[in-house]
């Protein structure tokens, strides 16, 4: 993604590897400050996915499996069945940072996977390489899903979009906004409605931020105003992302997903979900079955942001003690969904036959 800092312009990925190290972009950070920042070991780099240092579900896939790279370097002097606990241990750790998004646990799998065979050195190399590959496969996933949704952004469409799906959620250029991306490049007038959501406000902070960087037009607004604009036939599409996606096409995505859907459904609004296969979970049958992440109620009794200085700030806006539910996901029924946007193709119901059988494709 293209980076603007101090007026030039460098093109980073959201997170990568350097030796036994990741470099990665620090989402909390964000707009108001730019910063990488190194995560030495395979808890870190748990602690950071837990912490929402980096998010987004391809974004902490690759992180899963880079930390599983992390794990096998250090378990590297081990004997074997040292090695095997450590690497086991790691899993548990990495997988237990944040439950919904089905990208975490597959790379994990995989990685688990190329851990089992060989020479401690050979299972250390299968590791680091396994890590790559969900690294550049998630890479292709979303480039791939930008040429495949630009074609149905038409010129002068208003997308709206809902926390943020764009290239910090993946390694780059992302899987709501790669379409968008394409679509702007090919020369198409786009712009985008882009929902706060709260409580972290990934839309305000993320989605506002990657767009100014590519010179996309777009207006931000708060939750509660997307019906409104909907409404008045100001949204042509709307297009999220997914955390997990079922073997019928229920979909889990961050909060407030469902009520855009249901709205958009309402208003005759194309409502499309872009997704890489990496997001489907063919063992899980429907929304029913997916694990909702819930998260501190302080990230909705206080909000974060920088004062007039520029200084990190954090504001209560209800009491400490106010109770709270913080569900950070929600399912949205396949039946809002009109196509899902995968690197594959895009996928039109009946979704049960259209998501097996894109898995037979290469
Ligand atoms: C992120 C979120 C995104 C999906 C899309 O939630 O819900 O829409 O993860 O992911 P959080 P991707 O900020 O809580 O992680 O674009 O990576 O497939």
């Amino acid at each position: 993604m293209k980076v603007r800092i101090d007026g030039v312009t460098k093109d980073y990925r959201t997170l990568w590897m350097e030796g036994q190290t990741i470099k990665l972009i620090d989402q909390r950070k964000l707009p108001h400050r730019f910063e990488v920042t190194t995560l030495e070991n395979h808890r870190d780099t748990a602690k950071a996915i837990k912490d929402m240092v980096m998010r987004g579900a391809g974004a902490i896939g690759v992180a899963g499996g880079y930390g599983m790279a992390q794990a096998a370097l250090e378990a590297s002097e081990m004997m074997q069945p040292e090695f095997e606990k450590y690497i086991q241990k790691a899993a548990v750790t990495l997988k237990d940072t944040r439950p919904t998004a089905a990208n975490l646990y597959h790379a994990i799998e995989r990685c688990l996977n190329a851990a089992s065979i060989g020479s401690i050195q050979e299972r250390v190399s299968s590791v680091i390489n396994e890590a790559g590959a969900v690294a550049s496969e998630d890479l292709y996933a979303s480039e791939q899903i930008g040429i495949v949704g630009s074609e149905l952004i038409e010129d002068g469409s208003a997308v709206l979009t809902h926390c943020n799906a764009g290239a910090l959620a993946f390694i780059d250029y992302g899987t709501a906004l790669s379409p968008v991306r394409f679509a702007h490049r090919q020369g198409k007038k786009v712009f985008v409605f882009v929902d706060e959501t709260r409580p972290r406000c990934q839309g305000a902070r993320l989605t506002a931020w990657e767009l100014e960087q590519e010179g996309i037009p777009y207006t931000l607004i708060v939750d509660n105003a997307a019906g409104y604009f909907m409404r008045r036939g100001e949204v042509d599409l709307i297009i999220v992302g997914a955390d997990r996606i079922a073997s019928n096409g229920d979909v889990a995505n961050k909060i407030g997903t469902y009520e855009k859907a249901v709205v958009a459904h309402e208003n005759g609004i194309p409502f499309y979900v872009a997704a890489p296969r990496m997001t489907f979970d063919l063992n899980c049958p429907s929304g029913d079955h997916i694990e909702i992440e819930e998260r501190d109620g302080a990230e909705v009794t206080g909000m974060w942001g920088v004062d007039e200085k520029g200084c990190p700030t954090k504001v209560l806006i209800a009491e400490e003690k106010t109770p709270v539910r913080n569900p950070a996901f929600d399912i949205t029924p396949s039946k809002y969904v009109t196509g899902f946007i995968t690197e594959v193709g895009l996928l039109k119901p009946p979704y049960t036959d259209a998501i097996s059988s894109s898995f037979l494709k290469e």
